[in-house]
């Protein structure tokens, strides 16, 4: 806004400032050309609008105990709806047929006693908070899992001739696990002989940038197809990405409008805690170190390697795939690029690998100005993907620990990260043909 100001007092002054402002809405009718700048100035607009939103009262429960419930009643017409409001019921909502309200838990028994048909009912907590099943309003730019599939759809819609979309598996609440890839010659699950690249967003429920990123980087991998450099890597590789791998998590964290600060996936443990951290499920030294046993502990590693069905996909995935070369794991927050080992206090073995998970840790960390690091120098921690894809398939797999300083940095922060990691994330594909290439 301040900004805007600004340019057009100069605009006025200066000619210098005029030509510059053109050269500005040029660039702007540029950028709004692509899909990819679209979906990045429609969430940096959100954000803005997000600005202008009050902070969300407190829920009513906390505030105060609220016995009301909210009440959808049959009602055909202004005799019937009077009778209502003398029974107690606050009328909101009319429609033809039946009305909507508030009414005291203690007046609900005087419906049925005077004959009316009650449609549904659900406490007043319910109604304001549980059912809003998206992100708080300032936070509105963030795509939750039914936007998100919907710019996966989009995006494999129109690129159809080289992008299709397929699910990895379902989750514990059976929602699907939307994977993108990018292959000129083999669509969905059928197999490639190209040299792969795999990257997975969200383990984390309440990382929400780490949805942002893999989700805006298959957009912009899509509207730049046609870039020499892309276009090479589009025709010689096969390349997944997976923004959310626990949509369940990510649903249950921004449920009722306001974060849970949640972690985990949806499974109900044993003792009726919820969730397993599926960052601490993979069979890698599982559950000795750095992860807990108790199901109520947020770093609970479950009951099993793979106990969980969105673990459970990663692993039938890559097993099935032994083209895959890379893998880049998103997380929030710490502006580090971490490369195993992770679950213990030690550098892969072998020479040559070290070498190039260290020079590409460091290619990466340059393009983003994150710290290319030792994943068991942040902490060692057992059970992570990174490990287990490497101890596994040999697969180059890093974890990105993306800026923001919070688990809910706010929307400002999401263009900014997005095209930091945009150059990342292309480097990894410049070497996914042939990792060893750049320590020859
Ligand atoms: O603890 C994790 O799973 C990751 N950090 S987060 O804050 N996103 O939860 C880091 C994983 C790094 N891996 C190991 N240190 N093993
Ligand atoms: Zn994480």
């Amino acid at each position: 806004m301040k900004s805007s100001v600004l340019i057009l007092a100069l605009m006025l002054l200066c000619p210098w400032a005029r030509s510059f402002a053109a050269g500005k809405a040029e660039d702007v009718r540029k950028e709004s050309e692509t899909s990819f700048n679209r979906l990045l100035n429609k969430l940096t607009e959100e954000y803005e609008k997000g600005l202008q939103v009050p902070a969300p009262a407190a829920r009513p429960e906390q505030a105060q105990p609220d016995d009301r419930y909210w009440v959808t009643v049959k009602a055909v017409d202004k005799y019937e709806r009077t009778k209502l409001l003398e029974a107690g019921l606050a009328i909101e909502e009319i429609r033809p047929g039946s009305v909507s309200g508030t009414m005291h838990k203690n007046s609900l028994p005087l419906l049925s006693q005077k004959g009316f048909v009650v449609e549904s009912r659900k406490t007043l907590a319910q109604y304001l908070w549980e059912d809003v099943k998206d992100f708080p309003a300032a936070d509105s730019a963030y795509n939750n899992y039914e936007e998100a599939t919907a710019i996966l759809k989009a995006a494999a819609a129109k690129n159809s001739d080289i992008a299709s979309l397929f699910s990895l598996g379902k989750t514990i609440e059976g929602r699907d696990i939307w994977t993108l890839r990018v292959n000129t010659s083999a669509k969905g699950e059928a197999p490639s002989a190209k040299p792969g690249a795999f990257y997975i967003g969200t383990h984390h429920a309440r990382e929400h940038l780490a949805t942002e990123v893999p989700l805006l980087f298959a957009v912009w991998l899509l509207d730049n197809r046609n870039s020499p450099e892309i276009k090479k890597y589009i025709e010689t590789l096969d390349i997944y990405i997976t923004p959310i791998l626990n949509p369940d998590g990510l649903e249950y964290d921004i449920r009722g409008g306001r974060y849970r600060m949640h972690r985990k996936n949806a499974r109900v443990n044993a003792d009726k805690t919820i969730g397993v951290d599926l960052n601490r499920n993979y069979d890698s030294w599982w559950c000795t170190a750095g992860s807990s046993s108790y199901p109520g502990a947020d770093t609970y590693c479950g009951t099993a390697p793979f106990s969980e069905p969105e673990t459970q996909a990663v692993k039938r995935f890559v097993e099935a795939r032994k083209n895959l070369k890379t893998l880049m794991s998103y997380h929030s927050f710490s502006d580090l690029i971490l490369y195993p080992w992770g679950g213990k206090d030690a550098q892969v073995e072998d020479e040559r690998d070290r070498k190039v998970f260290v020079k590409m840790a460091g290619e990466m960390a340059a393009v983003t100005g994150y710290t290319p690091q030792l994943s068991s120098d942040l902490y060692v921690a057992t059970g992570d993907t990174a490990d287990w894809a490497y101890k596994t398939g040999k697969i180059f797999a890093f974890t990105t620990e993306l800026e923001g300083g919070s688990f809910y940095p706010g929307a400002g922060i999401i263009a900014r990260t997005v095209k930091n990691n945009v150059k990342a994330a292309v480097y990894m594909l410049s070497v996914s043909d042939d990792p060893y290439k750049i320590v020859k």
